[in-house]
């Protein structure tokens, strides 16, 4: 039987996600949106190139939540995005009403399905839509990691001249400016990018002035795209971390992938959506799996979950 998709938000992400979900045919998709007619114009638009792309799979827009009943994956993207000089955190107010609605919606209409959330400020919003929708922790997880690691990767590819598929740089924590890219552990192909910056410069000092700039620039690489846009946000890069993770759920591939998922006592935290290493398969999040951080990347990690309780509460002080 095909799968069936819900996207909720029809903009810039949720417009590529759709063509991008019908290209590699990995089920029926169901664009969502309140603006009236704008996903069926989308959906009209990538239809008409099944037959030039070779696609069989169904594209519906819509402004009614009953279409999406039956999904198996819900993904949302609906919310406003940055505009220049601001903060993710600075969507809260707004986003978090378009959240508490559309966890509405899923909740009433796709109670079984697995839902990825890629609105920020992310882990906020990933916990409010848990929060309303009642949905258990492990059926609701968040974009972040994915984009977040390969985007230090394409840094790292580029300084070092190697092909991007063979790097791993995982980066951790919330979805924010506190964000930790664990420079002690990328690697291509296990060789410690640490390693390869030193041979390359014949200086560990100048291979840590390197290496700090590349973290640097990870953390602020969605403001950096935000600046050269100037009317939104990124929007390829994370509609293609999102099929990532579909792949990973749809197929049942059990990857590793950096997601917001719900910790339970792992990384020492309790209670909070965060970015983790998690195996993705079938069911979800099937499990957090734990790194050894030495002191110096725990205390940034801490610092990054404090960032999101801190959003977390500000949130709830508003009513949410
Ligand atoms: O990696 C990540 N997680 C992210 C997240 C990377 C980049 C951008 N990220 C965030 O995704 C961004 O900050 C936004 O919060 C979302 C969506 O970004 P996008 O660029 O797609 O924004 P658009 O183009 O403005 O699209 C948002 C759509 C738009 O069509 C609105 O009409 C719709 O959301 N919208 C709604 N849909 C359904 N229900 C409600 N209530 C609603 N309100 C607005």
């Amino acid at each position: 039987m095909r799968r069936k998709i819900a996207i909720i938000g029809g903009g810039q992400i949720g417009g590529v996600l759709a063509q991008l979900i019908a290209q590699k045919q990995l089920g029926d998709i169901v664009l969502f949106d309140i603006v009236e007619d704008m996903p069926q114009g989308k959906t009209l638009d990538i239809a008409e190139a099944s037959r030039i792309d070779g696609f069989d799979v169904c594209v519906k827009g819509t402004n009614s939540y009953q279409d999406i009943a039956g999904s198996d994956l819900v993904i949302v993207t609906a919310g406003l995005p940055r505009k220049p000089g601001m903060s993710r955190d600075d969507l809260l107010t707004t986003n978090a009403k378009i959240m508490k609605s559309v966890a509405e919606g899923v909740r009433d209409n796709a109670p079984d399905a697995i839902v990825i959330v890629i609105s920020n400020p992310l882990d906020v919003m990933v916990t409010l839509f848990q929060k309303v929708s009642g949905f258990p922790h492990h059926r609701v997880v968040g974009q972040a990691g994915v984009l977040d690691s390969s985007r230090f990767a394409t840094f790292i590819a580029w300084e070092l001249g190697l092909s991007v598929k063979d790097i791993n740089a995982p980066v951790l924590g919330g979805h924010g400016d506190t964000m930790v890219p664990l420079l002690r552990y990328a690697n291509v192909n296990g060789l410690p990018v640490m390693e390869l910056l030193e041979r390359k410069y014949a200086s560990a000092e100048k291979a840590k002035e390197v290496m700090t700039a590349m973290v640097e620039r990870t953390k602020a690489a969605g403001g950096e795209v935000v600046k050269l846009l100037k009317t939104g946000s990124a929007f390829y890069s994370p509609a293609s971390a999102v099929i990532a993770m579909t792949k990973a759920i749809l197929n049942d591939e059990k990857r590793v992938l950096t997601c917001s998922a719900y910790l339970n006592g792992e990384f020492s935290v309790s209670g909070y959506y965060v970015g983790v290493p998690a195996v993705l398969g079938a069911k979800g999040v099937e499990k957090v799996l734990e790194l050894n951080l030495d002191e110096t990347e725990q205390a940034l990690f801490d610092n990054s979950v404090n960032a999101v309780k801190k959003v977390v509460a500000e949130m709830e002080t508003l009513g949410f």
